[in-house]
């Protein structure tokens, strides 16, 4: 992702918000959901998209997978029997990814989980395993990969095929209220972000997983799991009569500051440094605000 190259971003569509947005996001995420998502990280999100958005949804996905960006990443080995593919940063390019961002009540249910006024875009990742992908994604936190300091994020993993209990995405509940863990590359385990010994080792989770306090949701397409940045997290192997295709979209919050680090962030937002200072609100163009919506 390079700010050189990205596209200034759509506004948000005409007859946005509808006038229901503010209804469906208060149902969806009522107080007892947003009360669980500030307690262990992570919540079930049922019916979050409308089969219409669904389908937008899937469109984009596809549409993703046949013509993937520069930017995509082969995430399994080459004798797995599936494939493994993600890719970043393509919300600019892919219409149905832009319709499912900006007009549905994904920004009004993240503002209502990060208990914050305003809910401003991040970032977009594509993550399939296609049938019988045995690779797991393993345990990890996502802000460390980051360029963001602060406590209002929020990111949706939302599939639009059905997702068995032992594919599904794993959360370890409380999690988010840290430490910050190393990040490393998952199949090399590289430590390429923060220095070896800066931040404590992941502990052996699933070593210890039946003492442990993990979430998990068996999905139907329309449902969506939502996570903090800072919540450990983890994804098992597909069947061979499944594919697992997941788009999953980031919002930031009022306190979050921009972080720019030394090294290359994954994504990556290149030449953004220039641009934004460290500590600055993300007042920039890669990241438009969406809620609440412009008057
Ligand atoms: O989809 C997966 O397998 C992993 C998802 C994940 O780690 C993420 O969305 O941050």
């Amino acid at each position: 992702m390079s700010t050189a190259t990205a596209p200034l971003p759509a506004p948000p569509h005409p007859g946005w918000p509808r006038a229901d947005t503010a209804v469906r996001a208060a149902t969806v995420a009522d107080d007892a959901v947003v009360e669980a998502y500030q307690r262990d990280g992570a919540v079930v999100l049922r019916g979050l998209l409308n089969p219409a958005e669904l389908n937008r949804l899937r469109e984009g996905l596809d549409e993703n997978l046949a013509r993937p960006s520069p930017r995509a990443i082969v995430a399994s080995q080459p004798d797995d029997p599936g494939f493994f593919i993600e890719d970043f940063g393509c919300w600019p390019d892919n219409a149905g990814y832009r319709d499912t961002i900006v007009s549905t009540p994904l920004a009004a249910v993240a503002a209502r989980l990060m208990r914050s006024h305003g809910a401003r875009l991040y970032h977009d990742h594509m993550l399939t395993k296609e049938p019988g992908t045995r690779q797991k994604t393993p345990w990890h936190q996502d802000q460390p990969y980051y360029n963001i300091d602060g406590l209002q994020n929020v990111s949706f993993w939302i599939p639009v095929d059905p997702v068995r209990r032992h594919s599904t995405l794993e959360f370890l509940a409380g999690s988010h209220r840290g430490p910050w863990l190393m990040p490393r590359t998952f199949m090399t385990h590289q430590a390429r972000w923060f220095p070896e010994g800066s931040l404590a080792e992941l502990p052996d989770i699933e070593a210890e997983r039946d003492r442990l306090p993990i979430l998990g949701w068996a999905l139907e397409p329309g449902d969506a799991v939502a996570f903090h940045m800072l919540t450990l997290h983890a994804a098992g192997p597909v069947d061979g009569d499944r594919r697992r295709r997941v788009f999953s979209v980031r919002f930031l919050g009022d306190d979050i500051r921009h972080a720019p680090r030394s090294w290359r962030t994954s994504p990556p937002f290149d030449g953004l440094a220039d641009e934004l200072p460290a500590g600055a609100p993300m007042d920039h163009p890669l990241f438009p605000p969406l809620w609440p919506p412009a008057a």
